[in-house]
């Protein structure tokens, strides 16, 4: 009645011709409008039968009538004119005089009843009760569906049967059923009498079981709706907010007899079930004491798969992008993507020595690109596996990003052409937290894909665990109902339901460009691999799964008494697959050595030489031409576009920038703007993702205007540039550093000829996607020779801010950088610094001028390879009058400094300084000051170390070498625990071949990266400052 009263309160009542008119002009937004218009004239609500649960039925009936007044029964027609027009509560409703709508003889046996029927409310009443019905059974159907193919488990943990269905869990018990229709009928939860089983009534439009056919008898809508819902396909829709979407749905589960396979489909899935099946078969023969987290249980996945493929390239996708983990993945590898089988079998050889750099463990990681023909669709596919680490659902929001890069490359604006399918297993997709994070990516502008296709193992374990102890919810995909994600659970042993699934799976992408689930529910046949013993601790799971027919050997049989395939046919096909494996076997002893670069995920066509190297060993100067720099500042400091009002405070920031590319000088954000500007003037993408980005947390950058007088009118002058310009990307992401640092280091492994940056809000915040920092950043191209060229920007400083704005830990990057810190290398190579940034597993940085942040941007671009690389961005610096640089170190000829030595007095005379200091960043400007206010400019020298790793050894020596007579120190100032001293000082004795001490100025340990007192941090900083300039400072030591 909400709706009644809401509307009725806030409308006068309307003709029908007038409200039919307000429904076909709001027609295009047909499913919000729908909603809106959903309000009756205020008699209509007054009808004394009208009450909570018969509103909705009416509203629909009503909504349909104002559609189109034949398409509701001749009674409703004539109920609906009289309450428009104006009849009192009570007396609207009149006893049609000849109902002619159907020819059937059911329909005009109900419609005979219903004339007969003197009660009007008894009448609206049982049509009240099969409408409640019929909805009872689309929102929960599915917990009464068949779905765990050993028969003894609950998909959704709840052996009870909801209280609205007439259903009982064991069908066949007819006695049960009968009890539980007395139970909900004869004065229960329906009011129906068992007598009304026989009595024909009118179907609603939200449902499809009818078919051709507008009126059933009750005991036909029940049995259609068991059919429909409580079989194997337990539909999960009903949350989804979309009315056209939920018919969608509806008219694909109800419509009677949809779900059809010609023999020529049957044959086809029958033949992908003997790969399925034999390819593990083989491996268990041939490996038997190998793991292989096989699939045998699950065996209906590859058919499944290829199915959402052959659906998906027939609707016109030609790319598919797919991330999953261990389970399955080998045969995957082998059927779906088609890897040669001696590449995969080689695997298995222990005494294969690899060709290229990668760590071991490679089959259940590696990933895999392909192209070949679909055979279904005769069109060409691609097939890419991306490389994932072991750590569950990790890569999910970097299919993504490689899945949304490769649209945006192609031009595929709604992801018609490029798709992505991630599986999961049932234990990992409810307790991993960045499933969650994913999904909330899936329908942001700048990082949808258009629908991504789930498909869950559910084995109903996940290791040992049992799904009770594993999940609150009750099925493991609850998670994607927050996207309104429709979810398909299906018995994994019944083959043609689950391709029919996928089918409607495929289709709903490629309809709506929305997520969808497929939860394929099975059982494991084996332990967690094949060397675990599985009956520890599911004993009972277990012997049912031992006496469990295999799927293969099931659908086989079925389709032998169908007359589909007979047994010669069946057993030619496994000896065909067999013949398949055991040549592909012999021909894997012939494979001398592992390629794994033969695995990539993502080959950069003519990036790099045929052999896979970079075409040079130089990197140009980064430096630009005056009037590039000019144009980009001119842009950076305007509003490119006419009658733009931007805000007060922004036309002074741009003032401010207009002032220094007059004065020839950039700030931070101008030296940002032009190292971004000039790449795209070069056709290089550049895409700037994270929290706030657009503006800059510190509200320095402004990359977006807005209009302050047109709603939601925004301007991006970076694209105003030049007129054949690359594209550039700027997006305030969603609050989650884990999936959107995923997904822009997947956005970044789709193409080289683009800088993709993520930024995060304050630098401390990367630990929350500590899992993409260990497991692909760090050692992605050691472990998959795959290289990325991803830049984390990570504001990082002691600015009194307290423990948690502070530190963006660089003492972690640093510890995971792969140089050694007790080896000089050898200094006299040849492009040193090259060969050192090619070998280096990252770059780490911290420049502390503008111009050098410039520059490393460009270098990333300009390197002939591609390192992920770490820049400690500062707050304060910012805005500080000293953080500028004059255009003169930006053009062409200049280059990133790697070090910036003293250029002061103490340089001009170095015999004399007494102290040599080092550091890093903004405590720079902090040591100038001081050493300033002491008046020690010719006792003291400073050096910047600009790239902290690959360390500058070469240009440190030779600052260490200028000061002969003067001690060295390290001066940081994070805690000495922290930042960069563990890092920097044995590479600086290394450099100096242990010659001399090198000393610490700086906080001392602690555990908090930094105080929350702002009198104590500057006391703190004063101190160390104390000691870096007090020259007796470290006698005491020595
Ligand atoms: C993030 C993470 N935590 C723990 C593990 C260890 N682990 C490997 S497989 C597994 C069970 C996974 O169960 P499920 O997701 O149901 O997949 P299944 O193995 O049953 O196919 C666990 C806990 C892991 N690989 N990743």
């Amino acid at each position: 009645m909400f709706h009644l009263r809401t509307c009725a309160a806030k409308l006068r009542p309307l003709t029908a011709s007038q409200t039919v008119k307000t429904f076909s002009q709001n027609k295009p937004a047909a499913i919000r409008t729908f909603q809106q218009i959903r309000c009756y004239s205020a008699p209509v609500a007054a009808e004394p039968f009208l009450s909570g649960t018969s509103s909705n039925y009416v509203e629909e009936m009503y909504c349909a009538w104002l559609e189109n007044p034949k398409s509701v029964h001749k009674s409703w027609d004539i109920f609906f004119r009289n309450t428009n027009a104006g009849a009192p509560p009570g007396t609207a409703y009149q006893s049609p005089l000849s109902l002619s709508r159907s020819s059937l003889a059911t329909v005009a046996h109900a419609q005979s009843l219903m004339e007969a029927q003197p009660n009007v409310d008894k009448l609206v009443e049982d049509h009240l009760a099969v409408q409640s019905l019929i909805r009872a059974y689309q929102i929960r159907g599915h917990h009464v569906a068949q779905l765990d193919p050993l028969g003894i488990l609950d998909a959704d943990l709840d052996s009870s049967v909801p209280a609205d269905i007439i259903s009982s869990t064991d069908k066949l018990d007819l006695a049960v059923f009968k009890e539980r229709l007395r139970m909900l009928t004869v004065g229960g939860f329906y009011g129906l009498d068992e007598s009304d089983l026989d009595k024909v009534f009118h179907l609603p439009t939200t449902t499809f079981i009818g078919g051709p056919e507008s009126a059933l008898p009750l005991r036909e809508i029940i049995r259609r709706l068991e059919m429909a819902y409580c079989q194997h396909i337990g539909v999960e829709f009903m949350f989804i907010n979309d009315l056209e979407q939920c018919q969608w749905i509806r008219q694909k589960f109800e419509t009677p007899g949809i779900m059809q396979f010609t023999n020529e489909e049957k044959r086809t899935l029958l033949a992908r079930l003997v790969r399925s099946t034999r390819f593990e078969e083989f491996l268990q023969r041939k490996w038997s004491s190998e793991k292989r987290f096989g699939l045998e249980g699950c065996e209906v996945l590859i058919p499944a798969l290829k199915t959402i493929i052959d659906k998906s390239s027939e609707n016109g996708v030609d790319y598919v992008i797919m991330g999953m983990p261990h389970r399955g993945r080998l045969n995957v590898l082998a059927n779906v993507i088609r890897k040669e089988l001696e590449q995969i079998f080689c695997q298995f050889d222990s005494k294969l020595e690899a060709a290229d750099e990668g760590s071991g463990d490679m089959k259940y990681h590696l990933g895999m690109y392909h192209r070949r023909i679909n055979r279904v669709t005769d069109r060409n596919i691609t097939l890419s596996l991306v490389a994932n680490p072991s750590h569950l659902e990790a890569a999910d929001p970097v299919v993504m990003g490689k899945t949304k890069a490769e649209q945006f490359y192609c031009g595929d604006t709604e992801g018609k052409k490029v798709m992505s399918i991630l599986l999961h297993g049932d234990a990992a997709f409810a307790g991993q937290g960045i499933v969650y994070e994913t999904f909330h990516l899936s329908d942001l502008p700048s990082y949808t894909t258009h629908g991504t296709v789930h498909v869950v193992v559910n084995n109903q374990i996940g290791f040992t665990t049992d799904p009770r102890m594993a999940r609150s919810s009750p099925y493991p995909t609850d998670v994607a109902r927050v996207v309104n994600a429709p979810i398909f659970h299906v018995n994994s042993d019944d083959p043609e339901a689950v391709m029919y699934v996928c089918k409607v799976a495929a289709e709903w992408r490629s309809t709506f460009h929305k997520d969808v689930v497929v939860d394929l529910v099975c059982y494991r046949r084996n332990g967690h691999n094949e060397m675990d013993e599985p009956m520890f601790t599911q004993p009972l799971m277990y012997k049912q799964i031992r006496k469990q027919k295999p799927v293969l050997q099931k659908y086989a049989e079925l389709l032998v008494s169908q007359g589909v395939v007979n047994q010669p046919e069946y057993e030619e096909e496994i000896s065909k697959y067999d013949k398949i494996c055991e040549e592909a076997f012999t021909r894997s002893k012939d494979e001398k050595i592992l390629h794994i670069k033969h695995w990539l995920d993502s080959p950069w066509p003519g990036f790099f030489t045929l052999d896979g190297q970079p075409r040079s060993m130089t990197c140009p100067s980064t430096g630009l031409e005056e009037d590039v720099l000019t144009h980009i500042g001119n842009v950076a400091s305007s509003v490119p576009v006419e009658n733009f009002t931007i805000h007060g405070g922004l036309s002074r920031i741009l003032k401010t920038r207009k002032e220094l590319v007059t004065n020839r000088t950039v700030d931070w954000a101008l030296a940002e703007y032009m190292a971004f500007g000039s790449l795209l003037k070069e056709g290089i993408h550049v895409r700037l993702s994270g929290q706030d980005v657009e503006r800059g947390t510190f509200s320095h950058r402004h990359h977006v205007l807005h209009d302050q007088n047109v709603d939601k009118r925004t301007c991006i002058p970076m694209n105003h540039l030049w007129p054949n310009q690359a594209p550039y990307t700027v997006c305030n992401s969603s609050l989650s550093e884990y999936g959107v640092l995923g997904f822009e280091l997947g956005f970044a492994m789709a193409s080289p000829n683009a800088l993709v940056l993520w930024e995060a809000q304050f630098g401390d915040f990367n630990n929350m996607a500590q899992c993409i920092i260990d497991q692909f950043i760090c050692p992605g191209q050691a472990k998959w020779v795959r290289q990325n060229g991803i830049v984390l920007l990570l504001p990082h400083g002691m600015e009194g801010m307290g423990p948690e704005h502070s530190s963006a830990r660089p003492e972690r990057f640093l510890q995971m950088c792969n140089d050694d810190p007790d080896v000089l290398p050898d200094l006299q190579e040849d492009n040193f610094d090259i060969n050192q940034l090619y070998d280096c597993n990252w770059i780490v940085v911290n420049c502390s001028t503008p111009g050098n942040f410039f520059h490393v941007l460009r270098r990333q671009i300009l390197l002939p390879f591609r390192k992920p690389l770490i820049v400690f961005t500062p707050k304060s610096l910012l805005r500080h009058p000293e953080a500028r640089t004059s255009f003169d170190e930006m053009l062409l000829g200049t280059h990133f400094q790697r070090v910036i030595p003293e250029d002061g007095p103490a340089a001009q005379n170095p015999d004399k300084v007494k102290r040599l200091l080092f550091c890093t960043g903004k405590v720079y400007y902090d040591l100038t000051r001081e050493r300033k206010a002491r008046d020690m400019a010719e006792q003291v020298a400073i050096t910047r170390i600009e790239q902290l790793s690959p360390f500058p050894f070469d240009l440190l020596l030779k600052e260490a070498q200028k000061y002969p007579n003067a001690e060295l120190a390290w001066c940081q100032e994070e805690h000495k625990n922290q930042g960069y001293y563990d890092y920097v000082k044995p590479r600086l004795r290394t450099t100096i071949d242990r010659a001399k001490p090198v000393w610490y100025a700086g906080r001392d340990p602690a555990a908090a990266p930094a105080t929350g007192n702002k009198k104590t941090h500057l006391t703190e900083l004063q101190r160390f400052l104390d000691t870096a300039f007090d020259l007796d400072a470290f006698k005491k030591f020595s």
